[in-house]
C-alpha cells in the first residue's frame, strides 16, 4: 500500500493536513509523526511515530523503512518565536530539511512537500501583488531559513532529482487548530475572544494589511500541488500562494457584521515590525498558470465559518 508521513502532525497546519489526507486515502495509509502526541483525537486514527525531525539517524531510519510515496515535512518554528529563539529556530527549520532531503537523495521518498512563507520577502520586495520571482529579502531567521530551504530545494531537485514542491503560504487560518508563533496569528486569536464573548486587543496596528488565507484553501492547494503531474512544476524554490488580503480592522469589521458588541483595541508590539516587512498581496498567477490554483474562501465567508465552527466547539462538552 502507497504510505504518506507527515512531520510535524500536531501543528496548527500539520493537524488539517491529516485529517484531509486520512478523508482522501484512508487513516491506514497515514502515518503521522511528532515530537509531542498530536491532541486531535482524528489525526490519532493513523499510526504515530514519536520523531525528532533535527535527529539525522532518526529520519532516515524511518524515511528508509517506509519508503513513503509522500512526506509532508512541516515541523518549523514560526517568525515570533524565531526572533526570541533565532538560533534554535535555524537549526530546526534547516537541519530537519536536509535531513528529510537526504533520505529522498537515498531513494527513499517519492515526493516531499515543505512549506514556505511569504516572510521570504521583505522592506526591498514591492508590497502589492508580490511576483513569483520577486527579490527575497527576509528579516527574521524565519524568513532567512524558509529563503536558504528555498533553494536547498531547487539545488536537491536539479542536482540528484528530488521531486520536492513547496508553498509560500500566507498567514494560515482555521477553526480545527491553533496556530503557535506566529505574526498573523492575530487572524485566529481574534475569532476566539469574539465567540467567547470578550473584547480583543490586537497585537498589530489596525491597518497593518497582510496576505491571509483561509486553511481549506490552503490544505486543498497544497493537495493539488503534491498531485500535479511533475511536468507542470515549473517553480523548484517555492510558489507564490494567494488568498486574501486584510487588515485587523478589516477582520473586526468583518466580526461585528454578525457579533454588533464585538470591540478591538490595539496594542502593537514587536510583531508589528515583522509585519511592515512584508507585503500586502501576493501575484499567484504562475501557481494557476502551472497547476491550476485557485482560492476559493474570501474574508465574509470565512468569518461566517469561523464563528460559527468555534461557536459549536465551545458548546461541545470536553470529555
Ligand atoms: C507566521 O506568521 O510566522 C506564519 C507565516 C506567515 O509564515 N504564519
Amino acid at each position: 500500500m502507497a504510505k504518506t508521513l507527515v512531520i510535524g502532525a500536531a501543528g496548527q497546519l500539520g493537524i488539517e493536513l491529516v485529517l484531509a489526507l486520512q478523508a482522501q486515502y484512508g487513516v491506514d495509509s497515514i502515518d503521522v509523526s511528532d515530537i509531542r502526541v498530536p491532541e486531535d483525537e482524528g489525526v490519532m486514527r493513523s499510526r504515530f511515530l514519536h520523531l525528532d525531525a533535527t535527529d539525522e539517524g532518526a529520519v532516515s531510519k524511518v524515511l528508509e523503512e517506509g519508503r513513503y510515496e509522500a512526506v509532508y515535512h512541516l515541523a518549523a518554528m514560526l517568525s515570533a518565536t524565531g526572533e526570541k529563539k533565532p538560533i534554535a529556530a535555524w537549526d530546526l527549520n534547516m537541519q530537519s530539511l536536509l535531513n528529510v532531503l537526504e533520505a529522498a537523495k537515498e531513494g527513499w521518498v517519492k515526493r516531499i512537500f515543505w512549506p514556505s512563507s511569504i516572510a521570504v520577502f521583505g522592506p526591498q520586495t514591492p508590497k502589492k501583488l508580490v511576483p513569483q520571482d520577486a527579490l527575497l529579502d527576509p528579516t527574521t531567521v524565519y524568513g532567512i531559513s524558509k529563503q536558504a530551504g528555498e533553494f536547498w530545494c531547487r539545488y536537491y531537485h536539479e542536482k540528484y532529482g528530488v521531486d520536492v514542491r513547496s508553498l509560500r503560504y500566507p498567514g494560515l487560518i482555521g477553526h480545527r487548530s491553533v496556530p503557535g508563533g506566529g505574526t498573523t496569528d492575530y487572524a485566529v486569536d481574534i475569532y476566539y475572544k469574539a465567540v467567547g464573548g470578550e473584547d480583543y486587543t490586537c497585537f498589530l496596528k489596525a491597518d497593518q494589511a497582510l496576505p491571509m488565507m483561509y486553511m481549506d484553501d490552503a490544505v486543498r492547494g497544497t493537495l493539488e500541488l503534491m498531485a500535479a503531474p511533475e511536468e507542470r512544476i515549473q517553480v523548484r524554490t517555492s510558489y507564490n500562494l494567494g488568498g486574501m488580503s486584510f487588515t485587523p480592522s478589516e477582520v473586526a469589521n468583518s466580526i461585528q457584521q454578525i457579533l454588533p458588541n464585538f470591540q478591538v483595541d490595539y496594542a502593537p508590539d514587536e510583531r508589528q515590525a515583522i509585519a511592515e516587512s512584508w507585503p500586502e498581496s501576493i501575484d499567484d498567477s504562475q501557481a494557476a498558470e502551472d497547476w491550476g490554483w485557485k482560492p476559493q474562501v474570501d474574508l465574509s465567508e470565512m468569518t461566517s465559518i469561523m464563528l460559527d465552527a468555534i461557536g459549536k466547539k465551545a458548546q461541545t462538552p470536553v470529555h
